[in-house]
Protein backbone atom coordinates (compact mmCIF):
# COMPACT_ATOMS: atom_id res chain seq x y z
CA UNK A 1 0.00 0.00 0.00
CA UNK A 2 1.40 3.34 -0.85
CA UNK A 3 2.79 4.98 2.25
CA UNK A 4 1.07 8.48 3.69
CA UNK A 5 3.55 11.22 4.97
CA UNK A 6 2.19 13.94 7.48
CA UNK A 7 4.57 16.85 7.33
CA UNK A 8 4.03 19.99 9.35
CA UNK A 9 4.55 23.46 7.93
CA UNK A 10 5.82 26.70 10.15
CA UNK A 11 6.66 29.92 9.29
CA UNK A 12 6.95 32.97 11.36
CA UNK A 13 8.80 35.94 9.22
CA UNK A 14 7.23 35.54 5.70
CA UNK A 15 8.65 35.66 2.17
CA UNK A 16 8.47 36.61 -1.49
CA UNK A 17 5.12 34.88 -1.41
CA UNK A 18 3.93 37.41 1.18
CA UNK A 19 2.97 36.97 5.40
CA UNK A 20 3.47 33.81 6.82
CA UNK A 21 -0.09 32.73 6.24
CA UNK A 22 0.62 33.49 2.76
CA UNK A 23 3.81 31.65 2.58
CA UNK A 24 2.72 28.17 4.35
CA UNK A 25 -0.23 28.74 2.12
CA UNK A 26 2.47 29.14 -1.15
CA UNK A 27 3.79 26.19 0.61
CA UNK A 28 1.47 23.74 0.47
CA UNK A 29 1.13 24.94 -4.09
CA UNK A 30 4.88 23.77 -4.06
CA UNK A 31 4.38 20.74 -2.29
CA UNK A 32 1.48 19.88 -5.08
CA UNK A 33 4.05 20.95 -7.66
CA UNK A 34 6.99 18.98 -6.76
CA UNK A 35 4.67 16.05 -7.27
CA UNK A 36 3.44 15.33 -3.13
CA UNK A 37 -0.41 14.65 -3.12
CA UNK A 38 -2.14 16.57 -1.09
CA UNK A 39 -5.00 14.33 1.14
CA UNK A 40 -5.79 16.59 3.45
CA UNK A 41 -4.71 19.85 4.94
CA UNK A 42 -5.43 20.93 8.42
CA UNK A 43 -6.68 24.89 9.19
CA UNK A 44 -4.38 27.50 9.98
CA UNK A 45 -3.14 28.38 13.42
CA UNK A 46 -1.34 31.09 14.98
CA UNK A 47 1.13 29.77 17.73
CA UNK A 48 3.62 31.54 20.14
CA UNK A 49 7.18 31.27 19.35
CA UNK A 50 8.87 28.22 21.36
CA UNK A 51 11.36 29.11 22.72
CA UNK A 52 8.88 31.98 24.03
CA UNK A 53 10.37 35.18 22.84
CA UNK A 54 12.81 34.25 20.27
CA UNK A 55 10.95 35.51 17.10
CA UNK A 56 7.83 36.78 16.07
CA UNK A 57 4.17 34.17 16.21
CA UNK A 58 4.14 31.30 13.72
CA UNK A 59 1.91 30.46 11.15
CA UNK A 60 1.70 26.40 11.87
CA UNK A 61 -0.19 23.86 9.70
CA UNK A 62 0.34 20.09 8.60
CA UNK A 63 -1.18 18.00 5.66
CA UNK A 64 -0.86 13.73 4.71
CA UNK A 65 0.26 13.65 1.75
CA UNK A 66 1.85 10.98 -0.92
CA UNK A 67 4.36 10.71 -3.10
CA UNK A 68 4.07 8.23 -5.41
CA UNK A 69 7.34 5.49 -5.22
CA UNK A 70 9.56 7.46 -2.75
CA UNK A 71 10.61 6.90 0.54
CA UNK A 72 11.53 8.84 3.76
CA UNK A 73 14.64 10.40 2.64
CA UNK A 74 13.49 11.14 -0.57
CA UNK A 75 10.52 12.91 0.81
CA UNK A 76 13.19 15.13 3.30
CA UNK A 77 15.13 16.17 0.12
CA UNK A 78 12.29 17.56 -1.46
CA UNK A 79 11.20 19.18 1.59
CA UNK A 80 14.51 20.92 2.05
CA UNK A 81 14.57 21.78 -1.70
CA UNK A 82 11.44 23.36 -1.04
CA UNK A 83 12.69 25.17 1.74
CA UNK A 84 15.99 26.78 -0.24
CA UNK A 85 13.34 28.27 -2.68
CA UNK A 86 11.54 29.76 0.23
CA UNK A 87 14.42 31.72 1.15
CA UNK A 88 15.31 29.93 4.16
CA UNK A 89 18.60 30.66 5.15
CA UNK A 90 19.48 27.61 8.33
CA UNK A 91 21.10 30.58 10.42
CA UNK A 92 20.65 29.84 13.58
CA UNK A 93 18.71 26.23 15.24
CA UNK A 94 15.48 27.22 16.18
CA UNK A 95 15.77 30.49 15.00
CA UNK A 96 13.67 32.62 13.02
CA UNK A 97 12.30 31.01 9.72
CA UNK A 98 10.57 31.99 6.45
CA UNK A 99 9.72 28.34 6.34
CA UNK A 100 10.24 25.21 8.12
CA UNK A 101 9.18 21.73 6.76
CA UNK A 102 8.89 19.25 9.07
CA UNK A 103 8.70 15.20 8.25
CA UNK A 104 6.09 14.04 11.24
CA UNK A 105 5.95 10.36 10.28
CA UNK A 106 5.98 8.11 7.52
CA UNK A 107 3.02 5.47 8.52
CA UNK A 108 4.16 3.17 11.46
CA UNK A 109 8.16 3.92 10.40
CA UNK A 110 10.85 3.97 13.05
CA UNK A 111 14.46 5.62 12.25
CA UNK A 112 17.07 5.23 12.53
CA UNK A 113 16.18 2.36 14.78
CA UNK A 114 13.73 2.16 18.49
CA UNK A 115 17.15 2.87 20.63
CA UNK A 116 18.59 5.94 18.65
CA UNK A 117 14.95 7.08 18.57
CA UNK A 118 14.66 6.94 22.43
CA UNK A 119 17.73 9.17 23.22
CA UNK A 120 16.90 11.61 20.81
CA UNK A 121 13.24 11.71 22.98
CA UNK A 122 15.03 11.56 25.73
CA UNK A 123 17.86 14.58 24.38
CA UNK A 124 17.90 17.43 27.76
CA UNK A 125 16.24 20.96 26.42
CA UNK A 126 19.58 22.33 26.60
CA UNK A 127 21.10 20.03 24.12
CA UNK A 128 18.27 19.88 21.90
CA UNK A 129 19.17 23.63 21.15
CA UNK A 130 22.89 22.73 20.07
CA UNK A 131 22.30 19.05 18.49
CA UNK A 132 20.36 18.47 15.63
CA UNK A 133 20.51 14.61 14.36
CA UNK A 134 22.87 14.68 10.93
CA UNK A 135 20.29 11.62 9.51
CA UNK A 136 16.40 11.17 9.26
CA UNK A 137 14.70 10.44 12.60
CA UNK A 138 11.21 9.43 12.27
CA UNK A 139 8.70 9.89 13.92
CA UNK A 140 10.01 13.56 14.45
CA UNK A 141 11.24 13.07 18.28
CA UNK A 142 9.44 16.09 19.35
CA UNK A 143 6.15 15.84 18.23
CA UNK A 144 4.73 14.75 21.45
CA UNK A 145 5.14 17.48 23.04
CA UNK A 146 4.68 20.05 21.08
CA UNK A 147 1.13 22.13 20.75
CA UNK A 148 1.77 23.55 17.28
CA UNK A 149 2.19 20.60 15.70
CA UNK A 150 -0.31 17.82 17.31
CA UNK A 151 -3.31 20.73 17.46
CA UNK A 152 -2.85 21.04 13.42
CA UNK A 153 -1.86 17.14 13.37
CA UNK A 154 -5.29 16.44 15.11
CA UNK A 155 -7.19 18.05 11.89
CA UNK A 156 -5.73 15.21 9.41
CA UNK A 157 -4.44 12.60 11.29
CA UNK A 158 -6.22 11.99 14.84
CA UNK A 159 -6.32 8.69 14.95
CA UNK A 160 -2.28 7.90 13.75
CA UNK A 161 -0.79 6.17 16.19
CA UNK A 162 2.56 6.91 17.34
CA UNK A 163 4.58 3.67 16.61
CA UNK A 164 7.16 3.62 19.63
CA UNK A 165 4.93 5.30 21.95
CA UNK A 166 1.99 3.79 20.87
CA UNK A 167 -0.86 6.66 21.52
CA UNK A 168 -2.85 8.49 18.75
CA UNK A 169 -2.61 11.99 18.02
CA UNK A 170 -5.57 13.11 19.91
CA UNK A 171 -4.26 11.29 22.91
CA UNK A 172 -1.23 12.89 22.90
CA UNK A 173 -3.27 16.36 21.86
CA UNK A 174 -5.63 15.61 24.57
CA UNK A 175 -2.32 14.69 27.57
CA UNK A 176 -0.91 18.61 26.45
CA UNK A 177 -1.39 20.74 29.05
CA UNK A 178 -4.20 23.07 29.00
CA UNK A 179 -3.06 26.19 28.57
CA UNK A 180 0.01 24.98 26.18
CA UNK A 181 -3.26 23.92 22.99
CA UNK A 182 -5.26 27.14 24.10
CA UNK A 183 -2.36 29.32 23.04
CA UNK A 184 -2.76 27.36 19.13
CA UNK A 185 -5.29 29.61 17.42
CA UNK A 186 -7.11 28.62 14.31
CA UNK A 187 -6.41 31.43 11.78
N1 LIG B 1 16.09 15.79 10.56
C1 LIG B 1 16.11 14.57 11.10
N2 LIG B 1 14.90 14.04 11.19
C2 LIG B 1 14.05 14.97 10.67
C3 LIG B 1 12.63 14.98 10.47
N3 LIG B 1 11.84 13.95 10.83
N4 LIG B 1 12.09 16.09 9.92
C4 LIG B 1 17.27 16.63 10.39
C5 LIG B 1 12.87 17.15 9.58
N5 LIG B 1 14.24 17.19 9.73
C6 LIG B 1 14.80 16.09 10.27
O1 LIG B 1 16.53 20.30 11.03
C7 LIG B 1 17.74 19.92 11.63
C8 LIG B 1 18.21 18.61 11.05
O2 LIG B 1 17.31 17.60 11.42
C9 LIG B 1 18.26 18.60 9.54
O3 LIG B 1 19.55 18.34 9.11
C10 LIG B 1 17.34 17.45 9.14
O4 LIG B 1 17.88 16.68 8.09
P1 LIG B 1 16.40 21.72 10.38
O5 LIG B 1 15.04 21.78 9.77
O6 LIG B 1 17.58 21.97 9.57
O7 LIG B 1 16.57 22.68 11.61
P2 LIG B 1 15.50 23.28 12.47
O8 LIG B 1 14.23 23.53 11.73
O9 LIG B 1 16.10 24.42 13.21
O10 LIG B 1 15.33 22.10 13.39
P3 LIG B 1 14.02 21.40 13.61
O11 LIG B 1 14.31 20.19 14.40
O12 LIG B 1 13.15 21.35 12.41
O13 LIG B 1 13.51 22.53 14.51
P4 LIG B 1 12.30 22.37 15.27
O14 LIG B 1 12.73 21.73 16.53
O15 LIG B 1 11.19 21.84 14.48
O16 LIG B 1 12.06 23.87 15.59
N6 LIG B 1 7.64 27.63 17.27
C11 LIG B 1 6.39 27.59 16.76
N7 LIG B 1 5.36 28.17 17.41
N8 LIG B 1 6.10 26.93 15.58
C12 LIG B 1 7.11 26.30 14.87
O17 LIG B 1 6.83 25.73 13.81
N9 LIG B 1 9.43 25.67 14.79
C13 LIG B 1 10.67 25.64 15.28
C14 LIG B 1 11.67 24.80 14.62
C15 LIG B 1 11.01 26.36 16.51
N10 LIG B 1 9.88 27.04 17.13
C16 LIG B 1 8.66 26.99 16.61
C17 LIG B 1 8.43 26.30 15.39
MG1 LIG C 1 12.96 21.66 10.32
Amino acid sequence: MEQEFLIALGSNLGSDHGDPAETVKAALAALADAGFRLRRVSRFFATPCFPAGAGPDYVNACAAVTLPGAAAPEVLTRLHAIEADFGRARVQRWGSRTLDLDLIAADDTVLPDADTHAAWRALPLEDQKNRAPDRLILPHPRLQERAFVLVPLRDVAAGWRHPVLGTTVAAMTEALPEELRQEVLPL
